[in-house]
């Protein structure tokens, strides 16, 4: 990919006039231009497919829309292309209990049955519309992928039903749309060989794509804006080479934030040293990314 600064100023890449005069406009006004022109210069020095995976909640989707649509679209303004996979599962909850479904999970997948799915699929497809559709509005280019990336199997079809576990990633659709410019937003829905759709939590999905992406960046967005301590204030930073067993003996560990470190260290083993996991809040992405501070949870390995 082409540097977006350079020495002077702006180059082509950010392609509309008026956003690039904002930019310069924003940059100049702030304290910290320098340090956010350095993180600008390193990933713009990246293979577009290589910047960021950024995985957002269904909660997210409902609650923080506009912040998330203009914290994206600053990443596409800026020439830097993220790739965005999605869940919905506070949506599904609430249209499955509309049809009269009612919720069972077993370790925090969501069993699916053939009238479930029918559900889950429309969902999935009206949120990642939702999305696609409010980026536009903000005038980014965005593309909407809700099949062609996940294959999968049955993960247990006799405990879970239509649930899946994704066996392959197929980077062909995603990289189209880098190299139009267009951010992908993938929908975590997986398709068997046989061509049975299947449901995917969108952590797993995440999860497979940014092994086969091995992206520099990991963003989880979340409305907490990080893993929060016993205090209930959000942790800075968490060095897993140093840190990961202190932490995983403190007494406000509960379950959920063990599993999700636990799965954050499985995440990073299999990256390069270089590549960070950040958890942070839709409206704090920029400041995440482009920050020595930053704001939410950065985590090395
Ligand atoms: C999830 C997919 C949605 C999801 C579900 O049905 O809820 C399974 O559990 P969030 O908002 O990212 O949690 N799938 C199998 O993961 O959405």
């Amino acid at each position: 990919m082409t540097p977006i600064l350079k020495s002077g100023g702006l180059d082509h890449k950010v392609h509309d006039p008026q956003t690039r005069q904002t930019i310069v406009r924003l940059l100049s006004s702030m304290a910290g231009a320098k340090e956010i022109s350095q993180y600008l210069k390193r990933f713009s020095q990246l293979d577009a497919a290589r910047f960021a995976v950024v995985k957002v909640g269904g909660a997210v989707l409902r609650d923080d829309l506009d912040a998330l649509t203009s914290s994206l679209a600053f990443l596409q303004d800026v020439g830097l292309t993220p790739i965005v996979i999605h869940g919905a599962g506070p949506q599904l909850d609430e249209e499955l209990s509309a049809a009269g479904i009612v919720k069972q999970t077993i370790n925090g997948l969501r069993v699916t049955t053939p009238q479930a799915l029918a559900i889950v699929r429309r969902v999935f497809h009206a949120q990642n519309l939702k999305l696609v559709e409010a980026l536009q509005a903000q005038d980014a280019r965005a593309t909407s992928i809700v099949s062609g990336v996940f294959e999968a199997d049955y993960l247990d079809r006799d405990a879970y039903g239509l649930v899946g576990e994704v066996k392959r990633v197929d980077l062909a659709p995603i990289h189209a749309c880098l190299q139009a410019g267009s951010i992908p937003v993938i929908a975590s829905l997986g398709e068997t060989v046989g061509g049975q759709i299947l449901n995917v939590n969108a952590d797993f999905a995440a999860n497979e794509l940014v092994q086969v992406l091995q992206p520099y960046k990991i963003v989880f967005l979340t409305g907490t804006g990080g893993l929060l301590d016993g205090d209930g204030r959000v942790i800075d930073s968490i060095n897993l080479s140093t840190e990961y067993d202190t932490l995983m003996d403190q007494p406000w560990i509960n379950g959920g934030m063990r599993v999700k470190i636990e799965q954050i260290k499985q995440l990073l083993d299999a990256l390069p040293l270089a590549s960070s996991v950040s958890i942070t809040r839709p409206d704090e992405l920029a400041k995440e990314l482009f920050t020595h501070k930053g704001s939410g949870t950065l985590v090395r390995r």
